[in-house]
């Protein structure tokens, strides 16, 4: 018999990576989908796995949904990475992504908890949750700040699912993963917006990139590689908290400079603040521009992660650095744009 998994977020980047490895593997997988309607199951369709995920509907905010479709599915593994997961979302919508990722984690595990205790449960937790961190690099052991209803939420959500490991001996691990991207990320996250931007920019199709925080620092992975630490979590003899990271934080600002050196400019910096621009070294054309939209009431400045224990335990490691990251990103947009495709 295959091993039943269900993943709640299958829209998103993880839900169609993990999906993919999953199915390799040789699970039945089962992808939980609210039918939000928007952009269809386009990851899915680009990993070539539309046909084999067996959709069944379920939203995080509808307890006796959940409960219907866990009695139904009886899953041996739930991997819950559905979440309003746009931090800059959170400030406008703090009740809606408290009760998607904060009451959405709980109402799963109280239903795991009720019909199927023998459920082993992976929570997506993140390196938000860390903020304003006083000492770098971050492990399982730091200290949590978060910084915006995103964080907290996911904090609520970390230690509940901590909370009932502890107090009803439900396998549950909770992975604090720092950011991880790839061609599949939303265009609303900065790797993203700024790998499609600079595909147009190149293709004529868009005339510059518009930003806000050039120098916020992420610790940036690739996604394929995160997911399969996810899997990993839910192998392991015991459940645990782990961290998966890179190790390494580059700015904002260096991801747009590789992004753009990758399709052949090369950037250069004039002017301080809201006014600093970035400029195009053949032409001296405006390429990028700051604007105060897309700065945050309160802002994370620095993430950077130590992964120690994951490779320790899981023998978990990332492969793909910094620069490789924002080649992969870009080339595929490139493409995408020059076919049409985006
Ligand atoms: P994503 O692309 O934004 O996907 C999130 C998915 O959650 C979307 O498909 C969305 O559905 C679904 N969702 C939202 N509200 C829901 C609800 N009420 N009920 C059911 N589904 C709902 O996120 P991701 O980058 O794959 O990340 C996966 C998880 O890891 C998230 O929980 C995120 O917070 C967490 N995380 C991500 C990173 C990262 O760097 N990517 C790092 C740490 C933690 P629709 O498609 O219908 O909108
Ligand atoms: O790409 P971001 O929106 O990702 P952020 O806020 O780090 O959150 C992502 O990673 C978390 C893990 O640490 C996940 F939990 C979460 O679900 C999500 O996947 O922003 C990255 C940084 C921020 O400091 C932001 O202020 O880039 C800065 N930034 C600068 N200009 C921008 C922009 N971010 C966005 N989205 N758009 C900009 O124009």
């Amino acid at each position: 018999m295959p091993k039943v998994a269900l993943i709640t977020g299958i829209r998103g980047q993880d839900g169609a990576y993990l999906a993919k490895l999953l199915l390799e593997k040789g699970y039945e997988v089962y992808g939980a989908d609210r039918r939000s309607g928007e952009g269809g199951f386009w990851r899915l369709k680009e990993l070539g796995i539309e046909k084999d995920v067996k959709i069944v509907y379920m939203d995080l905010l509808e307890f006796t949904n959940i409960f219907r479709t866990i009695e139904k599915i009886k899953p041996d593994e739930i991997y819950n990475l559905a979440a309003q997961s746009f931090v800059a979302a959170s400030f406008e919508q703090p009740i809606l992504t408290s009760d998607i990722n904060s009451l959405g984690t709980l109402r799963l595990l109280e239903v795991i908890r009720t019909v199927k205790p023998d459920t082993k449960f992976y929570q997506a937790s993140t390196s938000e949750m860390f903020g304003k961190a006083k000492t770098l690099p971050l492990n399982e052991e730091s200290y949590f700040y978060p910084r915006s209803p995103y964080a907290v939420s996911k904090l609520f959500a970390h230690w509940i699912t901590v909370n009932y490991r502890e107090a009803y001996n439900i396998f549950a691990c909770s992975g604090i993963l720092f950011n991880h991207e790839s061609p599949l990320r939303g265009t609303e996250f900065v790797t993203r917006k700024i790998s499609l931007a600079v595909a147009r920019i190149k293709y004529g199709k868009q005339d510059k990139l518009v930003v806000g925080n050039l120098d916020a620092k992420r610790d940036w992975g690739y996604a394929p590689e995160y997911v399969y630490g996810m899997y990993l979590m839910l192998q392991n003899d015991k459940p645990d908290d782990f961290v998966l990271a890179t190790g390494e934080a580059h700015s904002v600002r260096e991801f747009i400079e590789e992004a753009f050196r990758v399709a052949g400019f090369e950037i250069y910096w004039e002017g301080r603040g809201l006014e600093e621009k970035g400029r195009d070294a053949k032409t001296g054309k405006v390429l990028v521009e700051v604007s105060p939209e897309f700065y945050r009431p309160a802002e994370v400045d620095v993430l950077l992660g130590d992964y120690s224990k994951a490779k320790r335990i899981l023998g978990w490691e990332p492969k793909t650095a910094f620069k490789e990251l924002v080649r992969i990103m870009v080339e595929e947009d490139l493409r995408r744009v020059r076919d049409g495709k985006v």
